[in-house]
This record gives structure tokens, sequence and C-alpha cells, in this order.
């Protein structure tokens, strides 16, 4: 096997690369490296599958609970679906559940999005998309995620435009998984955070209201990120926009968020991913 080189470590890391091109879906590799150790993913990637769609979202998860990582899909053209892709313990060798993986279920547009939580607490990761019709849509795992379509999913609510960003995350302290969806462009507020509705008397978030609390924002998002910046125990938002620039909201609490700063880019904001990087 050979490598290229992409970049040089200067503090320890271990990871694995994963990527999605247009129309089909490759993993990369690279060895647990360190510090002053060269970062080298194989120069030939494995094909997990090829379907005759645009995958534009991907997200990876333990789906069936047996220590592999497994992998979730949206197309943005074609069918519009959601699918999962089974790990089967050798991920670098061969297609992936026969090259097609299974699929979810369909959606009512494109999905631009996706992410992944336990929004029910029965120990599976469910799924979160988000879609060009606006639709934000959560889709419960019943512990056989590579069987069949999955048999219930649930609409939470609408965006203001296509869905281009979701996110999972305890936006305030009941211990119930939340949701952030981000909007491209419209009218009001294209970055929402929504209140999952579980409680010990009723566990099932798939048929209840979920409260939509929007965080006023006027500029067309792209991505949006969620972790704990300031390290006060509330999750934060992070989102990148149309308008080059990258933005940080604090967690003020009670479902406010509060513009604390702006980072200019040089382009359009397409992703977002965050992690401890000192
Ligand atoms: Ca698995
Ligand atoms: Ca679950
Ligand atoms: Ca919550
Ligand atoms: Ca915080």
């Amino acid at each position: 096997m050979s490598f290229r080189t992409i970049k040089t470590v200067t503090s320890g890391l271990v990871l694995a690369g994963l990527l999605a091109t247009l129309t089909g879906m490759l993993v990369y590799v690279t060895p647990p490296i360190g510090s002053g150790q060269t970062l080298e993913f194989a120069s030939s990637a494995n094909g997990v599958g090829d379907l005759a769609e645009n995958f534009v979202a991907i997200t990876a998860g333990d789906l069936d609970n047996n220590g592999w990582v497994d992998l979730v899909t949206g197309f943005s053209s074609g069918t519009n679906e959601v699918r999962v892709w089974e790990n089967d313990g050798t991920p670098f060798s061969g297609a992936w559940s026969g090259g097609s993986g299974n699929a979810v279920g369909d959606t009512s547009g494109q999905v631009y999005s996706v992410a992944l939580g336990d929004l029910d607490h029965d120990g599976d990761l469910d799924i979160v998309s988000g879609d060009n019709n606006m639709d934000v849509m959560i889709w419960r795992n019943d512990g056989t995620p590579f069987n069949d379509a999955w048999s219930t999913s649930y609409n939470i609510g609408d965006g203001v435009n296509s869905i281009f960003g979701v996110a999972v995350a305890y936006l305030d302290s009941d211990g119930n998984l939340d949701i952030v969806s981000a909007s491209i462009s419209g009218t009001g507020s294209e970055l929402v955070v929504w209140e999952n509705p579980y409680t010990s008397a009723d566990t099932n978030p798939f048929d209840q209201t979920w409260t939509a609390h929007n965080v006023v924002d006027t500029t067309s998002l792209h991505a949006v990120a969620v972790a704990d910046l300031n390290r006060d125990s509330k999750i934060d938002l992070i989102t990148g926009d149309i308008s080059n620039q990258v933005r940080v909201w604090s967690n003020g609490g009670s479902w406010s968020f509060a513009s604390q700063a702006t980072l200019t880019g040089d382009g359009d904001i397409d992703a977002l991913a965050v992690t401890d990087v000192n």
C-alpha cells in the first residue's frame, strides 16, 4: 500500500479518514500517528458504494452497537433518500453492504444534511436529516438498522429554505438531545434550535411537538456545528455562511444564543467540523 503526505503533525493524534465524492463513496486509511510524524492517507481508496446519485451529506456512527462504525448518507439527485451502510469489520476491503447500502426512507426533498444521536434514550443512534424542501426529519432506529426501511420517521418542522446543516447536542440541561438546523436563505431565522420533547412519562419524541426556538439571523447559512467553546458546560453553536463568515453563538441558557464573534473567511463556508485543537 502506498501513501501520500497530507500534513506533518505537530501534536499527537490518531485518526482515520473518510471522504465522500460526487458519485461514489470512498474510505481512506491512515495509521496511528503522533507528534513529529507525518499524516498519510493511502493513495488509493476503497470504494464503499457507487450509486447513480450525488452524495452530498455523510456522517458516521455505530448504528447497530457492534463496535464497528457505520455510515449514513444523503443524496442530492435522483431518489431523495437517506441510506445507511454497514461496516462488516473489513472497511478497507471491498464494497460495504453489497455496494448499495440499505435505504432508510425517502424524504420530500434532496437530502442536504444528516446527523446522529440517540433521541429516545433506547441505546440506538437515530438519524436527523435536512432537505431542500425545508424539512427537518428524524428517523427512529429500531435496533435492526440494516434490515429494510426504517418504519418510524417524523417531520419535527420546517426551516425557511433548504436545510444545509443539522447537528445534535444537549442544548439545555434536561438530558435529552436536541437539534440545530441551518437554512440556506429565506426570511426570518435561518438558524433554529429544536427542543426534544422526550419526558419520562412520554418517551416517544417521534410523534410529539418539538418546540422551535429561533436564533435571529439574516445571513444564508451553509453549515452548522456544535461544541462548548468557552467551557461553561453549555453547548454553543458555530455557523458558516454564504457571506464568507464563520460565527460563534454563545449559549446563554434558556434557549438564548448570542453571536459573540465573527471570523471572516475567504469564500463561501460550505462545511464545518469541531474538535479540540490544543
Ligand atoms: Ca456497527
Ligand atoms: Ca434511539
Ligand atoms: Ca434537551
Ligand atoms: Ca459554552
